[in-house]
């Protein structure tokens, strides 16, 4: 048996050290551990600050994930102070939130996971008019494979194709083979490029695939102009409790929303769309196709056992959580749980996610008993966030010292996540969750009116699984199953953002230029003590915000993130989390350079920043592997 380290994980955000024991003889990975390295204490400085703050300092959180924070925090507090926010506020908040998916997810696949699958070096060896035919054919392949719901006007904007041309892949080769011959990988850096799971692909499948990284380096700064005309700015863009700070006046030149600033959204949503059609989706079939014939079907783990979602979207307003109003008109219903999808939909279990369940103490709570903190009037206990506590506790690694770890302590504290549980139990939370949650509950006849949003998801499941030739329960547990429902709900997210973008013309055109509820901005206005939870589908899975406010000002305030709820460690009785899982879940070829680990952990698009709100001194080196 070998204990594998690796620490950092690079290529995701902020520090995360996983630990795995290895048989090498049969590849299976027998144990596995993930540990969150850092902490930076964002909850606690949330108290005493006046909640109307809360979106502000909170947003910090995280800059990848940017505006989700923000959003769940605005949620919970207009849930404690009972806000109903305008139509155009609700609109905007869902375009800015679409973008925000689709520019994330785009950068995940391109940037932070496309080298687990496709390598610069086997690009070098490809011929570029080979790929050029290639890209046609893929291209013809996947093109469009699922419409969008809304119309649009394609010869309105200039198109975003992908190039396939000679002339053009002949140019990216030249420029990968500088960067290649320096020496000095650069952006590809801290690969095992002689791993022989690169020779899965096809030269002009990896030149093609490199030559889309670079690409979309450029592109995805236009996925998010919503968030600079909305918001004024990208990462941590504006917002108000009880709505948006963006006035609205069509014909005013010097308006933060008028006609022409409208349209440069519109261009921004038109182009996200072929982004996706044309670049994310297509490309993502093509190779996923390749690595399942090749039998790459593990690495589900958790997902096969049990996901839970909150569901997002409100169609025309949000008028609070804990009064059943968010759960009533949401164009995503992805909220509930799913057990043993694995076993297929009908074998699979369904539960709903109850109003009433956001208050009790038993449904949603968060334990430490291997995490580096201490609940001093609870030990042993879970605690719901309303009564979460934020107290570190840093005891070390088993082995080595407390800045320079050789072992994590497996039977003690190893990590500064805490760990999230839905009634005692882990769950997955993601856009697979999402997707699980939602085609169970098609199929099972629990969405009689399903939206658009919806039946979009079920088509893009059912044609997914004719190019894969497998089941959804099939390849919707495994690795490559959670990257690809990614790209899927990336092409999802860019059709919400026309959507809402059109329900916002069409209300300002109707005379409503509302955009700010404020009715209750004056504290006085509020009750003495009163509480709120904020739900929000984040790029990674289901985020909630919740808030405590007492005499004006904020007296506990916990967020419990996606990444928390997936990379969290290990517990006496609910057992491991999703990490852990698909890593034991996932079998390993060479023990020093355990690529498919790192594979399989960043196929959760891993945030550390979210997950820990938290820092060490430990992984001072870029990227280190053990064995002993
Ligand atoms: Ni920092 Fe985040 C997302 C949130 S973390 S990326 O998505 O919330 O899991
Ligand atoms: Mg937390």
């Amino acid at each position: 048996m070998k204990r594998v380290v690796v620490d950092p994980v690079t290529r995701i955000e902020g520090h995360l050290r996983v630990e795995v024991k290895l048989d090498e003889t049969t590849g299976k990975v027998e144990d596995a551990l993930s540990s969150g390295t850092a902490w930076r204490g964002l909850e606690l400085i949330m108290n005493d600050r006046d909640p109307r703050d809360a979106w502000a300092f909170i947003q910090r959180i995280c800059g990848v994930c940017t505006t989700a924070h923000a959003l769940s925090s605005l949620r919970a507090v207009e849930d404690a102070l009972q806000i109903e926010i305008p139509r155009n506020a609700n609109y905007i908040r869902n375009i800015m939130a679409a973008s925000q998916s689709v520019q994330d997810h785009v950068i995940h696949f391109y940037h932070l996971h496309a080298l687990d699958w496709v390598s610069p070096v086997s690009a070098l060896k490809a011929d570029p008019a080979a790929t050029a035919a290639l890209q046609n054919t893929i291209l013809e392949t996947y093109k469009l494979p699922f419409a969008g719901p809304v119309e649009f006007d394609t010869n309105a904007y200039p198109k975003e194709f992908p190039k396939s041309t000679t002339v053009y892949f002949k140019a990216m080769q030249d420029k990968i083979k500088k960067i290649v011959e320096s020496g000095q990988l650069g952006i590809f850096a801290a690969q095992w490029w002689d791993h022989p799971d690169y020779d899965i692909l096809p030269p002009e499948v990896h030149l093609m695939a490199v030559a889309h990284y670079l690409e979309m380096l450029d592109k995805q700064r236009d996925i998010v102009t919503s968030h600079v005309v909305f918001g004024g700015k990208n990462p941590h863009p504006h917002y108000v409790v009880g709505g948006m700070s963006c006035s609205i006046s069509m014909n005013d030149m010097n308006a933060p929303v008028n006609t022409e600033r409208l349209a440069v959204v519109d261009r921004s949503i038109n182009t996200t769309i072929d982004l996706v059609n044309y670049f994310y989706v297509p490309d993502i079939l093509a190779i996923g196709q390749l690595y399942v014939q090749k039998g790459y079907i593990d690495g589900g783990g958790l997902a096969k056992e049990r996901v839970i979602g909150f569901g997002d979207y409100p169609e025309d307003t949000f008028s609070g959580t804990t009064n059943g109003s968010f759960h009533k008109n949401l164009l995503l219903r992805s909220n509930g749980i799913v057990e043993n999808f694995s076993k297929g939909v009908e074998a699979a279990t369904f539960y709903e996610f109850k109003p009433e369940d956001l208050s009790d103490p038993d449904v949603l709570n968060e334990g430490v008993e291997h995490s580096w903190y201490k609940y001093p009037d609870a030990e042993g206990k879970d605690l719901h966030p309303w009564d979460g506590v934020t107290k570190a506790n840093y005891t070390g690694p088993k082995e080595g010292t407390k800045t320079n770890w050789k072992t994590l302590d497996e039977e003690g504290k190893y990590s500064w996540l805490k760990t999230p549980k839905w009634r005692g139990k882990m769950a997955e939370v993601g856009p697979l969750a999402r997707y699980i949650i939602v085609y169970t509950k098609m199929k099972k006849g629990l969405l009689p009116e399903p939206t658009w949003v919806e039946k979009m998801i079920v088509d893009q499941i059912e044609a997914v699984s004719k190019v894969l030739n497998l089941k959804p329960e099939v390849w919707m547990t495994t690795m490559v199953g959670r990257t690809a429902v990614r790209g899927l709900e990336a092409q999802v997210h860019a059709y919400i953002g026309k959507y809402f973008f059109d329900k916002l013309v069409k209300n300002i055109k109707s005379g409503d230029t509302a955009v700010a509820n404020m009715t209750k901005w004056d504290p006085s206005t509020w009750p003495k003590e009163c509480k709120g939870v904020g739900l929000y589908e984040a790029p990674r899975g289901a985020l909630s915000h919740w808030v405590v406010i007492k005499n004006g000002k904020i007296s506990n305030y916990q967020a419990v993130v996606p990444t928390t709820w997936n990379a969290c460690p290990r517990d006496g009785k609910a057992g491991h989390g999703a990490y852990e899982m698909a890593m034991m879940d996932t079998k390993v070829k060479i023990a020093d350079k355990p690529l498919e680990i790192l594979k399989v952990v960043r196929s959760f698009d891993p945030c550390m920043a979210c997950a820990t709100h938290l820092y060490n001194a430990a992984g001072k080196k870029l990227r280190v592997v053990t064995t002993d």
